[in-house]
């Protein structure tokens, strides 16, 4: 990390104060940005946006626009009031200065309304300055441009300057920034992907802000996209339940606030024919993957208004037991979004909200909603009774299977499947489970592994005939019952951490269509019956090459199509040949080790809560009843298959 050097000829005291606060960013950035890898690199994407949206909140900004360069540099600019560039009392420099040079400014020096975006970061865009190889501001604004530039991780190098006059009816903010390969050592390059569901979310998120998403990088991405959403969350939720058949054509919405906390509430919700729950909550823009008080109270209200509906419709008769929100959430498809101005994160990644006020305020504003819109529309009322009612019954025959299967089966782990072939270690913090399609390929990783602390357990590759069945239908499947016995720990509402066996579950598939649809069944499966071992990142993809080229004895494993892009330029004049990996079953035991067993050499993703969910979605989308969508994936996906059978 490079020293700052400070002239003390030329520097006041306050400036000294400023760069020892950057400077300890520098030192620590994990405690600012959670880490440097690259999640830490588009923080300080969000952090810069998150004050462009405050704008827009504000009622002033419309548009916001983000591009990405490709020398790695963004720009991230709004047509909003454009920063203050006045003397700020306090520091006695220029306030757009003091947001980028002093902690936290952004929220201290804010006016009256409480700053909403970015919660859980909120850490400033000073931040994102002290993290920069250069940072550059221009505001626009009394018909005036206004320009400073920062280097090195936050030093003045072009203190803020007039530039000229502009167009007197535009004002805006811009900043652009290079994040800093000192820091970021593993990379600043930006991706794609990450960036377009973020902004796109945020659009969804954020009713009528325009987003443009400007990707200047020559890749199959290059050009423009723009996000836009009348329509805010309920647009969210028709999303969600793009490809399902949905149970009535509205999208159910309201919103409202408290004045007493400030808490404000929007809540969408539409039911599909689907069995599968798509329910998301967000605190201040941030999704927050484990729940909490909003989640809760949207959760009890639903549950209160149909059951209270449904007795005094007689849908239910009077010593009829209550629909569970079990019940009630099969083919529910909604978005629960709430402003908060001190919002409480709990829970192991921090992803859960706290304030239990918050559920008391949804309790309220959803709670008169559906009332209201039941009153008004007795046949939405009836159709989700029905679903639920279904649902239930439905749940009750699921319990009597799984007792059935329970008793069968020994779900404790003193008893283990003949098929595993288990590890010598007891201590589950080093053993590994792989989770591999087909017998084959199960025999080569059970002869390439280290027997020591990796368990192979290998499926037939026919698990997924699952074909438009509730997922609980995955419990008659012998197979699946075999993990759950390997893995030890229960599942479902007994799962009990502690007991798991592996402490890495590891699914390795083949890099073709099948394995893909064989690791998105098995997310979708980790996702509904053992979400705690994808919150508690135990879950992992095995990432086994694509190619290996090689010259004699000269080789190299290629895990990507760039990869083996730079081994061609590698090899240069030399005459290579390329193999091709079309299935694990392709690679003898000692290659299997080589490039994907061995913990010094593989590469291992690990599963997050946003990858399960999408694979929920995909198998959703899948086994789901409308043709289209699913002809539209494979023919998508159809370039997996190509590359790999030539
Ligand atoms: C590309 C990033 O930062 N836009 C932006 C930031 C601010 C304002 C407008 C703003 C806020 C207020 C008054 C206010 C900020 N101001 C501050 C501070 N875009 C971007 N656009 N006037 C302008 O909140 O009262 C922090 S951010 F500190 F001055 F209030």
């Amino acid at each position: 990390m490079s020293e700052t050097k400070i002239d003390h000829d030329n520097y006041t005291s306050e400036d000294i104060q400023v760069l020892e606060g950057l400077e300890a960013v520098r030192r620590r950035p994990g405690m600012y940005i959670g880490t440097t890898s690259e999640a830490g690199l588009h923080h300080l994407v969000w952090e810069i946006i998150d004050n462009s949206v405050d704008e827009a909140l504000a009622g002033y900004a419309t548009h916001i626009e983000v591009s990405v360069d490709n020398d790695d540099v963004v720009t991230v600019r709004d047509d909003g009031r454009g920063m203050p560039v006045e003397i700020h009392p306090k520091t006695g420099i220029s306030t757009v200065e003091t947001i980028f040079t002093v902690l936290h400014a952004g929220g201290k020096f804010g006016g009256g309304a409480y700053k909403v975006s970015g919660g859980l970061h909120g850490v400033g865009a000073s931040v994102v300055n002290a993290l920069s190889k250069w940072l550059e501001v221009s505001v626009f604004r009394d018909g005036k441009e206004y320009y400073v530039k920062f280097k090195d991780g936050g030093k003045v190098d072009q203190p803020l300057i007039e530039k000229g006059e502009c167009d007197g009816n535009i004002s805006g903010s811009l900043v652009r920034f290079k994040a800093d390969e000192e820091i970021f050592k593993e990379g600043t390059a930006y991706n794609y992907k990450t960036l377009y569901d973020r902004i796109r979310q945020m659009a969804f998120l954020n009713k009528g802000i325009k987003f443009s998403l400007i990707w200047n990088k020559d890749d199959e991405h290059q050009g423009t996209k723009v996000f836009h959403y009348d329509g805010g969350i309920k647009d969210y939720v028709k999303f969600l339940n793009n490809g399902e058949i949905c149970l009535f054509d509205e999208v159910l919405y309201c919103d409202g606030s408290d004045s007493a906390t400030n808490i404000s509430v929007e809540v969408a919700l539409q039911y599909n024919t689907s069995y599968s729950e798509r329910v998301y909550s967000f605190c201040n823009n941030i999704f927050t993957p484990e729940g909490g008080m909003h989640l809760d109270g949207f959760r009890q209200t639903l549950a209160r208004v149909v059951n209270a509906y449904a007795k005094e419709k007689k849908f239910l008769k009077e010593d009829d037991p209550n629909f569970t929100i079990d019940d009630l959430k099969e083919g529910l498809a909604a978005i629960i979004s709430i402003k908060h101005p001190n919002p409480q994160y709990e829970g192991q990644t921090k992803g859960k909200l706290g304030n239990s006020e918050a559920r008391i305020v949804v309790n309220k504003i959803f709670g008169d909603y559906l009332k209201r819109c039941f009153s008004e529309n007795p046949d939405y009322a009836k159709i989700i009774i029905e679903k639920a009612k279904a649902a239930s019954e439905a749940r009750v025959a699921a319990q009597k299977a799984r007792e059935s299967v329970r008793r069968k089966d020994d779900f404790t782990g003193s008893n283990l499947p003949t098929k595993l072939n288990d590890c010598a270690s007891n201590d589950a913090s080093i053993c590994e489970i792989y989770i591999v399609e087909g017998n084959s390929a199960g025999g080569t990783a059970k002869n390439g592994r280290d027997s020591n602390f990796q368990a192979v357990l290998p499926l037939r590759g026919k698990i997924l005939n699952v074909e438009k069945a509730r997922m609980h239908k995955i419990f008659d499947n012998a197979e699946i019952r075999m993990m759950i016995q390997a893995f030890g720990c229960g599942f479902g509402d007994e799962l009990d951490i502690s007991k798991l066996r592996y402490h890495k579950i590891v699914i390795m598939t083949d890099a073709d269509v099948d394995g893909q649809h064989i690791s998105t069944l098995m997310l979708t499966f980790l996702y509904r019956y053992f979400k705690p071992l994808i919150e508690g990142g135990y879950v992992y993809l095995a990432m086994p090459p694509l190619y290996k080229i090689f010259k004699g004895k000269m080789f190299r494993y290629c895990y990507t199509d760039e990869d083996l892009e730079i081994a061609k330029r590698d090899f240069g004049d030399i005459k290579y040949d390329v193999q091709r990996y079309k299935g694990l079953g392709e690679m003898d035991a000692n290659q299997l080790w080589e490039t994907t067993l061995d913990p010094e050499h593989r590469t291992l993703k690990r599963v997050t809560i946003e990858d399960a969910i999408e694979a929920d979605g995909v198998f959703s989308m899948l086994m789901g009843d409308e043709v289209e969508p699913r002809k539209n994936f494979i023919i998508e996906n159809a370039h997996f298959a190509k590359n790999l059978d030539i």
